[in-house]
């Protein structure tokens, strides 16, 4: 069993490699092959009134989301890599790293703006606007 968890960090960091070679899109080529996922669609709502984020090819769908205090946020990742969540500005949350099929929650608990990345994603960035 060790090997097999030895096996799929190597196959994340291989993963993680050909990411950083085609992540460089400036943001509005037209021939991109994922231009036109930037829109975002809104956030997924679980049953109990929370919301969904997903880390899906590197990146936070949707990026940007609108909460309210309260309402409990979870960050699910559907890659085959590791991420992870930690708030750089606004309020503070910092989570694990943590493998495909998991999920971080967190509640806010005062209004405003929070910016947050993925750490060792550079670029992979959310927002959360929360309002009261
Ligand atoms: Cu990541």
């Amino acid at each position: 069993m060790k090997r097999s968890s030895l096996l799929s960090l190597l196959l994340a960091t291989g993963a993680l490699a050909l990411a950083g070679c085609g992540g460089d899109g400036s943001g509005t080529s037209t021939g991109g092959s994922n231009a036109g996922r930037a829109a975002s669609s809104g956030p997924k709502t679980t049953a109990d009134g929370g919301i969904e984020i997903a880390m899906k090819g590197i990146a936070y769908s949707p990026q940007t989301v609108s909460v309210r205090v309260g309402q409990r946020i979870t960050w699910v990742n559907e890659d085959d890599v590791l991420h992870d969540v930690a708030s750089t500005s606004g309020d503070e949350f910092k989570s694990e790293l943590y493998p495909k099929g998991e999920s971080y929650s967190w509640t806010p608990t005062e209004p405003g703006r929070i910016s947050y990345v993925c750490t060792i994603h550079p670029g992979m960035e959310g927002t959360l606007d929360v309002t009261g």
